[in-house]
C-alpha cells in the first residue's frame, strides 16, 4: 500500500514536471456593443491594462490575466529587445527590468564575450555620440551619385522640404540638388538640410559587413530623447512597486538597442545590424517601433527578419502614424516587399486605438491595411515613464506596438518553447474582434476592423493565455 501511493506520488512528480501549465477560463467573445465618447479621465492612467469586456476602456485584459491566471505563478524571464532611442536605464520603474549581458564586463575597454560588441553590458548604441542623424534619403542624395529609386527619393525630398515651408516645385528641386547642394540651408530644419551630417561612428551606412561601430553607452543624449524610454516602460516598467506604472510584463528584461535617432530617420543597416545583435545575444522579441517609406536597403532588413526568424525571435513593429493605407503607401521595415508575400512568420504589424469603445475607437493617425496590419493595441494617451523618472501620456502606433510586444513576453513566460511563428498565431487567433461599424482618421470615413487589418481585431493577454493553453500540443509543431 505505501509502496503504491509512493510510485503515485512519484509518477504526479513527473508528470507535472513534464506537462504545460494549464490555464481554464472563458475567452472572451467579440466586442458588438459600443459606449458613450466620454473618457473617464480619472481612469485614464494604465487603461491598456483594463478588460475590453467588463471595463469602459477597450484594454488588453491585462489585469485580469494577473488577478485570474498568473497569481503565484512563477514566469520565465524573457529578454525584450527594444531598437529605439537612447532608453534612460537608471529610471526609477525602469531599472531592475533592463537586461544585463552576464559575460561582458563593464568598462574594461575589452569584449569578454567575444561577440565583437565593446562593453556591451545592457545592449549596444549604433549611433554613437550623434544626437540625430540626416535622413537616409538626403544622405544618398547629397552624393550626387545615382541610387536605386533616387527620383522617388528626390520626390519625397521636395515633399519633406515643402513640409517646413519651401514652396519650390520639384523640377526646380531638382535643378538645385544638380547645382547648389546648399540652395535651402536656411528654409528647412538641421536634419533636413543638405550640409548637415551628424553620423560620428565612422562607418559607412552602406557598407553592411562593417558592423563593430558605435558604443555601449544606450542612455538618452537628453531629457528630449524619450521614445525609446517610453517604449521599454509599457513593455517593462517593475510591476507593483508602488512607483509610476505597471509594464505589460513582469518578467521582461529590456535590451536597449539605440538605432533610432530623436531627428531625422533609422538607417536601414542600423536596424538590420540591430536585429541580428538581439537574435544572436538571447532576445525572445524584439519591438520596433519606427518605420520610414523610403527604404535604400530594405533587403538587407528583411534579411535580418529571416535570421532573426531562425533564432526564434519575435519582432513586433509600429505601422505608422500618418493615418494612411500601408497597403498602398509601403511602410518600412516590413516582412514583405511591395505586397508579394511574407518572406518570415515572426514578423506582426501594429496598428492603434484609443481609450473608447465605439466608432471613433481606431486612433485617426493610425496607419491601416488588410494585408500589412495584423492587429490592433490601445496606442493613444499611454501614460508610461520617461527620462529623468518623469512620466507622460504620449499617443502613436509607437505605444501600441510595446503593447503588444508585452502581451507576447507574458505568453513566453509560460511557453518558453513556443515559436515566433506559434506565438504570432496566439496573438492573431485570440484577438477580440471588433464588430459594429468605426469611422476612420480624421476624415471619418465609414469601414469595420475586418476591412483595415488582417485579424480584425484588438489584441487581449487574457484570450492569449487561454489559446495558447488550449492549443499547447498544435502550436508546438509550428
Ligand atoms: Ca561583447
Ligand atoms: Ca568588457
Ligand atoms: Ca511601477
Ligand atoms: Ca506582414
Amino acid at each position: 500500500m505505501k509502496k503504491s501511493i509512493l510510485l503515485n506520488a512519484l509518477f504526479a512528480l513527473v508528470f507535472t514536471s513534464c506537462s504545460t501549465l494549464q490555464f481554464t477560463g472563458n475567452p472572451i467573445d467579440h466586442l458588438a456593443v459600443q459606449s458613450s465618447e466620454i473618457i473617464d479621465w480619472e481612469q485614464i492612467n494604465e487603461w491598456q491594462h483594463a478588460d475590453i469586456k467588463s471595463e469602459n476602456f477597450p484594454g488588453m485584459s491585462v489585469r485580469k490575466v494577473y488577478e485570474e491566471l498568473l497569481q503565484d505563478k512563477e514566469g520565465k524571464t524573457i529578454v525584450v529587445a527594444v531598437i529605439d532611442t537612447g532608453i534612460d536605464i537608471t529610471h526609477e520603474d525602469l531599472n531592475e527590468s533592463i537586461w544585463i549581458n552576464e559575460d561582458e564586463v563593464p568598462e574594461n575597454g575589452i569584449d569578454d564575450d567575444g561577440n565583437g560588441y565593446v562593453d556591451d553590458v545592457h545592449g549596444w548604441n549604433f549611433l554613437g555620440d550623434s544626437p540625430g542623424d540626416q535622413y537616409e534619403l538626403i544622405r544618398l542624395l547629397k552624393t550626387g551619385a545615382d541610387f536605386e529609386n533616387k527620383d522617388l527619393a528626390i520626390e519625397k525630398y521636395a515633399e519633406m522640404i515643402s513640409k517646413d515651408g519651401v514652396k519650390d516645385n520639384l523640377l526646380l528641386i531638382e535643378k538645385n540638388l544638380a547645382s547648389d547642394l546648399y540652395y535651402y540651408e536656411n528654409d528647412v530644419k538641421q536634419t533636413k538640410k543638405l550640409g548637415y551630417n551628424a553620423r560620428t561612428t565612422g562607418d559607412d551606412p552602406d557598407n553592411f559587413l562593417q558592423q563593430y561601430y558605435g558604443d555601449g553607452n544606450v542612455m538618452p543624449k537628453s531629457d528630449d530623447e524619450l521614445h525609446g524610454t517610453h517604449v521599454a516602460g509599457i513593455i517593462a516598467a517593475v510591476r507593483n512597486n508602488n512607483i509610476g506604472i505597471d509594464g505589460v510584463s513582469s518578467t521582461a528584461k529590456i535590451m536597449c538597442l539605440r538605432a533610432v535617432p530623436n531627428e531625422g530617420d533609422e538607417y536601414d543597416k542600423d536596424v538590420a545590424l540591430s536585429i541580428r545583435y538581439a537574435a544572436d545575444n538571447g532576445a525572445k522579441v524584439i519591438n520596433m517601433s519606427f518605420g520610414k517609406d523610403f527604404s535604400p536597403h530594405s533587403d538587407n532588413v528583411r534579411e535580418a527578419v529571416v535570421y532573426a526568424e531562425s533564432k526564434g525571435v519575435l519582432l513586433v513593429n509600429a505601422a505608422g502614424n500618418d493615418g494612411a493605407n500601408i497597403d498602398e503607401v509601403f511602410s518600412y521595415p516590413n516582412d514583405n516587399f511591395q505586397n508579394e508575400p511574407e518572406v518570415s512568420s515572426n514578423f506582426i504589424t501594429i496598428g492603434a486605438i484609443g481609450p473608447i469603445k465605439n466608432p471613433l475607437m481606431i486612433a485617426p493617425f493610425s496607419n491601416y491595411g488588410k494585408y500589412n496590419l495584423d492587429l490592433f493595441a490601445p496606442g493613444a494617451v499611454i501614460y508610461a515613464p520617461v527620462p529623468s523618472n518623469q512620466y507622460e501620456a504620449l499617443s502613436g502606433t509607437s505605444m501600441a506596438a510595446p503593447s503588444v510586444s508585452g502581451v507576447a513576453a507574458i505568453i513566453l513566460a509560460y511557453y518558453p518553447k513556443l515559436s515566433p511563428k506559434a506565438v504570432r498565431k496566439v496573438l492573431m487567433e485570440s484577438v477580440v474582434k471588433v464588430d459594429f461599424q468605426l469611422e476612420l482618421g480624421y476624415d471619418r470615413v465609414k469601414t469595420t476592423m475586418d476591412a483595415i487589418s488582417k485579424t480584425g481585431g484588438v489584441v487581449n493577454a487574457y484570450n492569449a493565455l487561454l489559446y495558447a493553453s488550449n492549443n499547447y500540443k498544435t502550436l508546438r509543431k509550428l
